[in-house]
């Protein structure tokens, strides 16, 4: 009997990986695909690592892929943005060890700065998807993506989306399989893409998803279930998770290649159930093919393109079924909030108190943004805040951004933000860049990074110098500044800005949820002393709060003794303890 395993669905893709004989495989971490990397680097047999950035991360992918072996990259759907440039071209030339790409959409906004179906990004780069509905199809479908890429001479793209990369489910292991590596043969008419190379490639490009689509009508992951013909519904991925439990009854026909789509399986499917629903969230991208072929189905029309389906959705708006929801088992909302010694907090109080704005960027530091810091005014995508301030300053010059800076996390900085800091030197801006170096990518879960020294294995590496970094970009004025020492970092901060050159500060102390990082320290109030200002309730630390006197208590199972609200205190009625 098989060994069976219960997987999160980024375990089980990992196990795909594995027994589909990768040796290869590139990521930046990003929720919901992180735990992939994760996991595959647990196996013998592949070399896993963590690239500064998603583009590197496919091109990684891509030069295992030309040498002969089966390579992996996978991403969060912003990362695929990142990597498209290569991503649209390796489309062209195809691969020679397979080449899959693990795509993670977050339906419902969990973790992202915006809603993007990576199935459209796919659809442009001519690039076919595959989309599993659980753990055991996660696996199963990245071993078929390896099969299909080298079936077909392309790179093929594993659809996820958060609640399938998150959810548990059993799967059945399998031995790997050892794939001999295939060999390296000079083709420059397939490798360079070039113009006159890529004319004749876009052709056989065409050509193959034609091909694919035709193949696919008879593929085992499209299937049919049929059932009563009054109803048919055409649905993919997690979603078909929700019509069978919302709508047993129902015809289904349940896609796993779900770009090129299966023209003749699906007329036929349409022709034979009276009313025709199409499920899949975020773009109507079956519906508009499906409708674009003159067959009528209801799907936007009744369902929502943002956010993430559920069963009570499908009973709601396509049976007209009204759900009742048990308020008491709704779990109370919690606002996001930068933990209890986070160092971001205390560079941020001192930009507050400086009444200065900053250009923000990705990362646990984006919730400076919100109350009570309310600090960050912009953030766009990883590494734009750097080049949102130079683009203010050449907007409205100098003077404009003496009450700016932007502020940056280091994982960011590393992924990119170095080639907009090159940028501001290259055309001479005056702008102050703060690098937030917690020494580690905490909002994703505490990956390592190229200024960290260790590699996803573990390994001890060389840890890239931030200083030395910026310096080598142009910038000739860098300091570093101990995140906590808000007097220090206000002087740097007020002399930095003041400067007619681009400048750098490095505000450093590790995150405080880091393993190393362990407190000797807590907080606590002095009552006796407390003037009832709330100057330490202002940074917003979650362990503080106040009592009904108006005086304030520290929870010590959540204080880690940073000090912040001790150095924001004029009356002393807070000290620090030795735990
Ligand atoms: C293109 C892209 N890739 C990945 C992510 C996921 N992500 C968001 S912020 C972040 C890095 C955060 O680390 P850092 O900049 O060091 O800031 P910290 O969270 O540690 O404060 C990552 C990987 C993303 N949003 N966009």
């Amino acid at each position: 009997m098989a060994e069976k395993k219960i997987m999160l669905g980024n375990e089980a893709i990992a196990r795909g990986a594995y027994e589909a004989g990768v040796k290869v495989s590139s990521a930046y971490p990003g929720t919901p695909s992180t735990e992939i990397s994760e996991n595959v680097v647990k196996y013998d047999g592949i070399y896993a690592e963590w690239a500064p950035n998603e583009k590197v991360a496919m091109e990684v992918a891509i030069g295992a892929s030309i040498a002969g072996v089966r390579s992996l990259c996978s991403m969060k759907m912003v990362g695929v943005n990142v990597a498209s440039d290569p991503l649209y071209t390796i489309s062209y030339s195809g691969v020679n060890g397979g080449l899959v790409l693990v795509a993670a959409d977050d339906p419902g906004l969990y973790s992202s700065q915006n809603e993007q179906d990576s199935r459209c990004v796919a659809r442009v780069a001519q690039v076919p998807v595959l989309e599993p509905s659980d753990s055991q199809e996660a696996k199963d479908f990245t071993k078929l993506a390896f099969e299909l890429s080298e079936k077909y001479d392309c790179p093929v793209m594993v659809r996820t989306t958060t609640r399938l990369a998150h959810s548990q489910g059993v799967v059945e292991l399998c031995d790997r399989v050892e794939v001999d590596d295939k060999p390296y043969v000079r083709d420059i008419k397939k490798n360079v893409m070039m113009p006159a190379m890529a004319k004749g490639r876009h052709l056989i490009v065409e050509q193959r998803l034609k091909d694919m689509a035709e193949d696919a009508c008879t593929m085992s992951c499209n299937k049919v279930e049929y059932n009563s013909t009054k109803v048919g519904v055409i649905t993919e991925g997690i979603p078909y998770q929700y019509v069978k439990e919302a709508m047993p009854d129902a015809s289904v026909l349940k896609l796993g290649l779900v770009h090129p789509l299966p023209r003749k399986l699906i007329e036929e499917f349409a022709s034979k159930v009276d009313e025709l629903y199409i499920v899949e969230e975020l773009e109507p991208l079956v519906e508009e093919q499906v409708r674009s072929w003159g067959i009528k189905c209801h799907g936007k029309d009744l369902l929502t393109i943002q956010g993430e389906y559920s069963a009570n959705m499908l009973r709601e708006r396509l049976l007209g079924q009204k759900v009742e929801t048990d308020e008491a088992a709704q779990v109370p909302p919690r606002p996001p909030i930068l933990c209890p010694g986070c160092p971001h907090r205390s560079t941020f109080s001192v930009i507050s108190e400086l009444k200065m704005h900053a250009a923000g960027d990705i990362g646990c530091y984006t919730l400076g943004a919100i109350a009570p810091l309310n600090v960050i005014d912009t953030t766009v995508c990883m590494g734009s805040s750097i080049s949102t301030l130079h683009g203010m300053e050449k907007a409205k010059g100098k003077d404009y951004i003496k009450d700016w800076v932007a502020v940056i996390g280091d994982s960011t900085f590393l992924h990119t933000g170095i080639n907009s800091l090159l940028n501001m030197v290259y055309n001479k801006a005056t702008g102050t860049v703060i690098i937030l170096d917690n020494s580690t990518t905490g909002m994703t879960g505490h990956q390592e990074h190229a200024a960290t020294g260790k590699t996803l294995a573990g390994e001890a590496t060389y840890a890239v110098d931030l200083v030395d970094l910026c310096h080598a970009l142009g910038v000739k004025s860098v300091s570093v500044v101990n995140a906590f020492d808000t007097e220090k970092l206000k002087e740097t901060i007020k002399a930095e800005v003041a400067k007619d050159e681009v400048s750098v500060i490095i505000s450093q102390a590790p995150c405080a949820l880091l393993k190393t990082n362990i407190s000797h320290h807590k907080c606590k109030p002095l009552s006796d002393k407390c003037k009832k200002c709330g100057m330490c309730l202002k940074m917003g630390c979650p362990a503080i709060t106040k009592n009904a006197d108006g005086t304030i208590s520290i929870d010590d199972t959540l204080c880690n003794g940073c000090g912040l609200c001790m150095s924001k205190c004029k009356f002393e009625a807070i000290e620090k303890v030795e735990v």
